[in-house]
């Protein structure tokens, strides 16, 4: 796999995030993120997913997540990107103990236009993503034909069709009043 370097990379590019948590209100914690991520010159939020209440994958001993997908435009190469995600989860007071244990918000970078990195600290794709529903089901609701694995993202709802989702009804635009619903 190659990391594109900086100097070929055209930008804005449409970067899709993921978002989950499942420790304190969860609602705020998004509509934080998702209005911090908005909120930078480099970054606009064009397209946030359903929020669903997801079981736990990984270690089931836990609270239900809540989940969405986030479509961005970024003028951030995806190194900064990481850092925006990873600043916002620290302002959001993200601890980690244990991996894939309980978490105020996790932001992950699912893909960055048709890049691919394959660093030690950030791989896009996420390697993970197309194994879970409470990803694609988000993603492919703002996303369908967004290729995932050489698949676009509303084929992989239906081969994950065993995974348990449920919707949460918000207002359109949640996030931007800081409604918690
Ligand atoms: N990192 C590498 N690639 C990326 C990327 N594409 N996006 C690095 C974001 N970060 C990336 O992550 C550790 C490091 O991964 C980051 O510092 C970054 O440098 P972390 O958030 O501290 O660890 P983690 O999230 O516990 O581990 P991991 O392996 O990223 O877990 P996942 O895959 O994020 O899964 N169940 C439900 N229902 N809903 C969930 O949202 N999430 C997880 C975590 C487990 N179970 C879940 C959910
Ligand atoms: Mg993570």
């Amino acid at each position: 796999m190659s990391t594109s370097p900086p100097e070929a990379m055209q930008l804005p590019a449409t970067a899709y995030l993921g978002l989950g948590g499942n420790v304190g209100d969860v609602l705020l914690s998004m509509s934080r993120m998702l209005r911090m991520l908005d909120a930078h010159d480099c970054v606009a939020v064009e397209q946030v997913s359903p929020v669903y209440k997801t079981p736990p994958w990984g270690i089931e001993d836990q609270a239900w997540f809540l989940n969405c997908c986030v479509e961005v435009s970024s003028g951030l190469d995806p190194r900064s990107l990481l850092e925006l995600c990873l600043a916002g989860e620290r302002e959001l007071h993200r601890t980690r103990s244990v991996r894939w244990g309980p978490r105020t918000i996790d932001a992950d970078i699912l893909t960055f236009g048709d890049y691919e990195v394959d660093h030690d600290q950030l791989t896009i794709p996420h390697p993970r993503m197309h194994e879970r529903l409470f990803v694609m089901q988000p993603l492919a609701d703002i996303a369908p034909d967004l290729m995932v694995r050489g698949r676009p993202a509303k084929d992989w709802t239906a081969s994950l069709g065993d995974q348990e989702l449920e919707t949460v009804v918000l207002d359109e635009g949640w996030w931007r009043k800081g409604v918690t619903g």
